[in-house]
């Protein structure tokens, strides 16, 4: 018996020794040691041998597990530790290689304006207003003095959704709300998305995108509103720019003005960009139409305020000498990049 216990020991030595895996070993062990292993099946045959033989055999039966079970995890642990030099050879990173060049885009030009505007205006202390972009019909257009036979209305003008809802037309309607939500001074500009049913050309968009100012306190006057724009006009366009009003007619302003200003490009002589005018039409702007503070809950015998609108792609097209809006819209990244 000892022979034989003596003989598994070396044999299974030797099959330990020449295991190349993992899977091998554990063959191995349960070869020898699993429920019907050999040395297994020798310790469950002690039952036939005479009493006084089986403490030596089991004795020597337990040593030659401890032996295989030794030396199968001493092999494991060099199977295992090869098997990770392998990988880091092979899985080496080589930090000397050229990356993968990383393509960074560009802020888009209405963007661009959007930002330079909301800043030059946020140190004037004025605050952001954004709302929604599928808006009631009153806000866009009954609280704004833009009655019911407004052509601005028709349907050819605007998206209605329903009767009483329609995209918005303008920005002015979530300066509607907030009139109605705060109590005077208040201070805002509105940058956002407008909707008007015009066909596209290179001036025309039916989206497009609006900043539109407005300032209520006591004691606001025309020369506030003709100061206020004349510092935006040389923060966004240059410190040599002139500004000149023209009147006009706006249903929510009264009075009603549009600001042209001094070209940028040629400084006035004419050119180009200006058609030869040397002039630029900026945006349109007046006093806060009595009517609309009241449609606000806003008392007009003690508060007044201006107002002010321009469309961001306009400017952005004259700024950076787009001809053609739709380019701004397409996203070609080799025009985008340029600016
Ligand atoms: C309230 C009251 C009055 C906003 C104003 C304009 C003049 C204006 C358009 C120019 C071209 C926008 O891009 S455009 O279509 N806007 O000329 N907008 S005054 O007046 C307001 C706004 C809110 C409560």
């Amino acid at each position: 018996m000892q022979e034989k216990i003596e003989q598994i020991r070396n044999t299974a030595e030797a099959e330990i020794t020449s295991a190349t895996s993992i899977a091998e070993l554990e063959n191995t062990r349960i070869k020898y040691l699993g429920k019907k292993g050999e040395l297994t099946l020798v310790l469950r045959g002690m039952g036939s041998l005479p009493a006084e033989e089986r403490p030596v055999v089991g004795s020597l039966v337990n040593k030659a597990r401890d032996f295989i079970e030794e030396k199968l995890s001493q092999k494991e642990r060099e199977i295992k530790e090869k098997l990770l030099e392998e990988r880091l050879k092979t899985e080496k990173i080589d930090i000397t290689m050229p990356s993968k060049k990383v393509e960074l885009g560009s802020i888009h030009p209405i963007t661009q304006i959007i930002n330079d505007v909301k800043e030059i205006f946020i140190g004037l202390g004025y605050e952001i207003a954004e709302g929604p972009e599928i808006e009631l019909a009153t806000y866009n257009f009954d609280k704004l003095n833009t009655p019911p036979d407004h052509p601005a209305r028709d349907i050819q003008d605007t998206f209605y959704i329903t009767d009483s809802i329609v995209l918005r037309s303008q920005t002015s309607p979530m300066q509607a709300r907030v009139m109605e939500q705060q109590k005077p001074p208040i201070k805002i500009i509105c940058p956002g998305t407008v909707y008007r049913s015009d066909s596209v050309d290179a001036t025309h968009s039916p989206v497009f995108h609006q900043i539109e100012g407005l300032v209520i306190d006591k004691h606001i006057s025309m020369s506030d509103l003709k100061g206020t724009l004349e510092l935006f006009a040389k923060k966004c366009l240059g410190e040599k720019t002139k500004i000149r009003f023209r009147p006009h007619h706006f249903p929510f302003t009264e009075p009603s003005a549009e600001a042209d200003v001094s070209c940028f490009v040629c400084g006035g002589k004419g050119c180009r960009v200006c058609k030869g005018e040397g002039w630029i039409e900026l945006l349109g702007c007046g006093m806060v139409h009595p009517n609309v503070l009241r449609n606000c809950n806003i008392d007009p015998e003690v508060y007044s305020g201006f107002a002010f609108g321009f469309g961001v792609e306009r400017i952005a097209m004259a700024k950076f000498g787009i001809d053609d809006m739709r380019l701004l819209y397409e996203n070609d990244v080799r025009f985008l990049k340029q600016f």
